[in-house]
């Protein structure tokens, strides 16, 4: 038996086994979950909050089967990311969903091993981000196309206002149908606008960023020459230590180096944090919000605005699975 507070905002998460070695093939073969935190604000928006009518989840994921419809993990292995040819949505291969409400909302969670999704709706209607992994963002960000790398999370809401009974309307993953929206009848069911404020995270109080500490994270190498800071996860060594109720800046560089480049999603335990800026830029609107998953582009600097809330051994590392258990990976201290 585990318990523990739920101490941390609304948001769309899951969690999966974390045992050294086997990380990747677990999560592989299936084993991983979801979970929703509800808090008082989420509660007082009036988002689409009816579970498998007009709020719905998206575990999107790839796998390949044998010939006789198993996950062979070791057979499909790739020390740089496995991936598989065929796409599943909660574990189904092109579902379909009625929809019934106009406003549709999907917590979508990137949970490959190692593929990255780009997101969008046939024909590129727009579509209104409203919360990223950490929860809702101040107000939501329309887009036609959003890229969420492994580990990371995204909810939108979609607008069927203009769609008539009998139409359809598809989701795409990577120019792959995900999920197709069969329009049965499309009632109001919310008071939704897209410019309601939907969170209260402070801005970045950029002027006293220099005042804090400052720590370097460099991702490098590929396969199983994976490291950061030059070192490959070791167990019995804490490599970095942080004080508790402060915050720093992480520079979180991916180093490309003779190998070539991949992107790294960069993911820390126990924390949510602020992205700065993408090479000295401030990131896209959709990037404002809590997030605890960085999608870090070759050759790129990510700065993050850590706060250490809690108290514990924490982990930090590749959400690429495969690189996770090469050694990309490392563990902080918090106290
Ligand atoms: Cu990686």
């Amino acid at each position: 038996m585990i318990s523990f507070t739920v101490d941390q905002d609304a948001s769309t998460l899951w969690f999966h086994p974390h045992p050294e070695g086997e990380t990747a093939s677990q999560v592989y073969k299936g084993l991983a979950g979801l979970m929703y935190i509800d808090d008082e604000n989420s509660d007082s928006l009036n988002l689409p909050d009816n579970y498998g009518k007009d709020d719905i989840p998206l575990i999107v994921q790839d796998k390949s089967f044998d010939s006789d419809n198993q996950i062979d993990y070791e057979t499909d292995f790739y020390s740089d990311g496995t991936q598989g040819d065929t796409l599943l949505v909660n574990g189904t291969i092109n579902p379909y969903i009625e929809v019934n409400s106009r406003w549709m909302r999907y917590r979508i969670i990137s949970g490959s091993n190692s593929r990255n999704f780009t997101f969008s709706l046939k024909d590129n209607q727009p579509f209104y981000q409203i919360a990223s992994d950490g929860g809702l963002l101040n107000s939501s960000t329309k887009l036609t196309s959003l890229t969420l790398s492994p580990g990371e999370r995204a909810e939108i809401l979609v607008d069927t206002n203009d769609y008539k009974n009998g139409d359809t309307l598809k989701l795409l993953a990577n120019n792959t149908v995900a999920l197709t929206m069969k329009i049965n009848k499309n009632k109001s069911n919310t008071t939704f606008e897209p410019s309601k404020k939907l969170n209260s995270i402070k801005d970045i109080d950029t002027e006293n960023l220099d005042k804090l500490d400052r720590q370097k994270i460099d991702l490098k190498g590929m396969s199983h020459m994976v490291s950061i800071n030059n070192k490959q996860f070791d167990a019995d060594r804490i490599d970095l230590y942080k004080r508790v109720n402060t915050q720093e800046v992480w520079e979180v560089n991916n180093i490309s180096g003779m190998m070539g480049g991949m992107i790294h999603p960069f993911h820390i335990h126990g924390v949510q944090f602020q992205i700065i800026s993408r090479n000295g830029q401030l990131p896209q609107a959709n990037e404002r919000g809590w997030k605890d998953t960085v999608l870090v582009n070759p050759e790129e600097t990510v700065e993050l605005l850590v706060e250490f809330d809690h108290e514990g051994v924490f982990m930090y590392h590749c959400h690429i699975l495969e690189h996770e258990e090469y050694g990309m990976m490392g563990q902080m201290e918090i106290k």
